[in-house]
């Protein structure tokens, strides 16, 4: 199974802590596509090698063949991103199976638009704490496989 994994990158990396533990937990179920999102070297800053490779065009396009290829995208969608936004709205557009998770903890309140995306089927938001990631993780693709199955 391949993994698309979005989280913040220049809207800001206060949870790659956290982006950290969900790609742990996604490696377990297939390849992560974007194991970089989660990477602590990986900065808002720019000076970055991903730049040197061809600048923005060359990440939007890569990401966008990306999304093609994957089976299931999970977002973290605590920290508000508009590349995050832009990669849920494409993935939609692609009929993808989609899992946003959620901190209400953090105080922020979710954009309409993503908590209006869920439909109980292909588009499923979740809020968490976390501390119970993987049992939400492990959840998801429990009922993905069997989906899967049918
Ligand atoms: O708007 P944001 O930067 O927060 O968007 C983050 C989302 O867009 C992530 O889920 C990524 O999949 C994608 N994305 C944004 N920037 C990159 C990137 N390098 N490499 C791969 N995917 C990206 C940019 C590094 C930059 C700081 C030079």
């Amino acid at each position: 199974m391949k993994v698309y994994f979005c989280g913040s990158i220049r809207g800001g990396r206060d949870d790659v802590h956290v982006y950290r533990r969900i790609v742990q937990k996604l490696q377990s179920y297939g390849s992560v596509l974007t194991e970089h999102v989660s990477c602590s070297e990986l900065t808002d800053r720019g000076e970055d090698a991903e730049e040197a490779r061809g600048g923005d065009r060359a990440i939007h396009d890569r990401d966008v063949d990306w999304l093609h290829q994957a089976d299931v995208i999970v977002a973290e969608v605590t920290q508000p991103s508009l590349g995050v936004g832009y990669e849920l709205g494409r993935a939609v557009d692609m009929k993808k199976n989609i899992l946003c998770l959620f901190r209400p903890w953090s105080g922020r309140r979710l954009s309409a638009m993503i908590r209006g995306a869920e439909d109980g089927e292909m588009f499923t938001v979740k809020d968490y704490t976390e501390e119970e990631v993987e049992k939400v993780l492990e959840e998801f693709f429990n009922n993905l496989k069997k989906n899967f199955s049918k």
